[in-house]
């Protein structure tokens, strides 16, 4: 119905053969009306600002393979994609919007809990399955841990970011995609649950440590939106007056901590109380602070800072600035980890634009020591029983290695090259530290699972650009060495 109302009034303002036009021809039926979106990922500034435009030609051009998106080169000539091109970078005449109204209309159920039985439903241990995702179609397998047979594999919506979250008893799996999607999963009957599309462009979505809230963080409108976690329904949603970076929870705080990407602020909302309100505690900072770890007691936050010309300390209690780290570069604290080196917990992030791996004193915040390495890195990775953080160097020629970093020395132990030439990233370890699984991050990737003290291969499957993986018990117990 308001397909119908809607499409001759855009029709009435689009002149033939203008990129609008084109678009309305060609792209709207998959893409939706003013480029939200549809069967077909959205088409805004906020969702193709990580491609490149050479790259949105060509998929206009040729099409993706694997996918429901055709080349539409016999339509349209080169003139014709270019302009294409550059007004699918410009925002749309009419402001998109992502009200309660579409939140609920979305909100999709797709399997009633009540019939379903409460046990898993298959024989792998339940707080050691794997979820990974593969990037590269857009689908997720559920991985035993034990034995690294597939259990189940499953499409998502358009680019799953961020780190799926878990409830305290792990039995589901909540996920967002870049799309606004956020979906439901139930790790027992392996069946997905319930979706609902919170926005237009989403960051990444935290669940309470009581497991009743899913909280999600957006670019688009931004804002925040909270989900019921028994069928992600809406609860409330919490205007912010900015983009949010992220939202993260902070178990013994009882509380949401969000990274926000335009104010100078932290916000903090909690969510003890058996009917929390949900009114967000704002903590003034002296820089905008998006990118963020934390002590291991949450009592503090690490955040980058321009004005502190890299790292930021600030407590989350009084909300003082304890210090200021400088560190060059573009450490990416949110990718950082720590472990105990000499009875003492420090915390190591990598850097995005260079090739080192800053080390901290988390007692008295100084900087111990900055590692070089082969390139900008962007995930570490480490256990409790691991002698190793597994360090990769995502960017530059070096891509291919991934660094094993002794956690007492400080040294680089070993450099492993997978796979020559194609990027080896990211890495989760089994709940006992056993075994790591690592990413051959390509369309015809892989991932490969190592025993972790010998440093052998144990295992490899075939994967179209698995992105992140994530062990549930690691998860649900927010253990040492992976992230929260
Ligand atoms: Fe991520 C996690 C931000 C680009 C893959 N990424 C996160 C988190 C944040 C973040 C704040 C932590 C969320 C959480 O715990 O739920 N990422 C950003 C960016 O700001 C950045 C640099 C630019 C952007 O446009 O978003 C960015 N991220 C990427 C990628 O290009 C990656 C490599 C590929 C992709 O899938 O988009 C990527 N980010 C990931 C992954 C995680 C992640 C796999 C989860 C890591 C984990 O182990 O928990």
């Amino acid at each position: 119905m308001k397909r119908l109302l809607l499409v001759p009034l855009l029709w009435a303002n689009v002149a033939h053969g203008t990129p609008a036009e084109d678009y309305r021809q060609y792209c709207e039926q998959c893409h939706g009306l003013n480029r939200i979106g549809a069967t077909g990922p959205a088409l805004l500034p906020e969702s193709l600002g990580r491609i490149k435009p050479d790259e949105v030609r060509q998929v206009i051009r040729d099409g993706r393979p694997a996918s429901q998106m055709a080349g539409f080169a016999a339509q349209l000539d080169s003139a014709r994609i270019d302009g294409l091109v550059d007004f699918l970078q410009q925002p749309p005449a009419s402001p998109p919007t992502w009200d309660a109204q579409a939140i609920r209309a979305s909100h999709t159920v797709l399997a009633d809990l009540s019939q379903l039985p409460t046990t898993p439903q298959h024989h792998a241990d339940p707080l050691n399955l794997f979820v990974v995702v593969e990037s590269g179609d857009h689908h997720m397998d559920i991985l035993d841990g034990d034995t690294f047979n597939v259990l189940d594999r499953f499409p998502t919506h358009f680019a799953v970011h961020g780190g799926p979250k878990f409830p305290p008893d792990g039995r589901f799996v909540y996920f967002a995609s870049r799309d606004g999607w956020i979906s439901q999963y139930d790790l027992h009957n392996l069946k997905l649950i319930a979706e609902t599309r919170v926005g237009l462009n989403t960051r990444n979505l935290a669940v309470s440590k009581d497991g009743r809230w899913v909280l999600a963080g957006n670019y688009l409108p931004g804002n925040l939106v909270l989900l019921d976690a028994r069928d992600l329904s809406l609860v409330k949603i919490l205007d912010t007056g900015s983009r949010v970076s992220a939202v993260y929870t902070a178990p013994p705080r009882d509380s949401f901590i969000v990274a926000l990407k335009d104010l100078n602020e932290v916000w903090e909302l909690a969510y003890a109380d058996a009917q929390p309100r949900f009114e967000p505690r704002r903590i003034q900072a002296q820089d905008v602070l998006d990118d963020f770890s934390f002590s291991p007691d949450y009592r503090q936050l690490v955040a980058t800072s321009r004005k502190a010309g890299g790292g930021q300390v600030i407590d989350l209690d009084s909300g003082a600035v304890v210090t200021d780290i400088p560190l060059a570069g573009m450490p990416h604290l949110g990718s950082g980890t720590y472990w105990r080196r000499d009875g003492h917990w420090v915390f190591a992030t990598p850097n995005i634009s260079k090739g080192q791996i800053s080390v901290i004193d988390l007692n008295t915040w100084a900087l111990i020591k900055q590692i070089p390495t082969l390139g900008p890195g962007f995930f570490m990775r480490s256990h409790v029983n691991s002698r190793y953080v597994w360090s990769d160097v995502f960017f530059g020629p070096d891509n291919d290695a991934i660094h094993l970093i002794d956690k007492q020395t400080l040294e680089i132990s070993h450099t492993l090259r997978p796979v020559p030439g194609k990027t080896a990233a990211h890495v989760e370890f089994t709940r006992d530290g056993r075994y790591v699984l690592l990413s051959i991050w390509a369309t015809d990737g892989a991932l490969i699972v190592y025993d972790s003290q010998t440093l052998k291969e144990v295992k490899r499957l075939p994967m179209n650009k698995p992105s992140g993986k994530y062990n549930v018990g690691n998860k649900i117990e927010f253990a040492e060495g992976t992230s929260h």
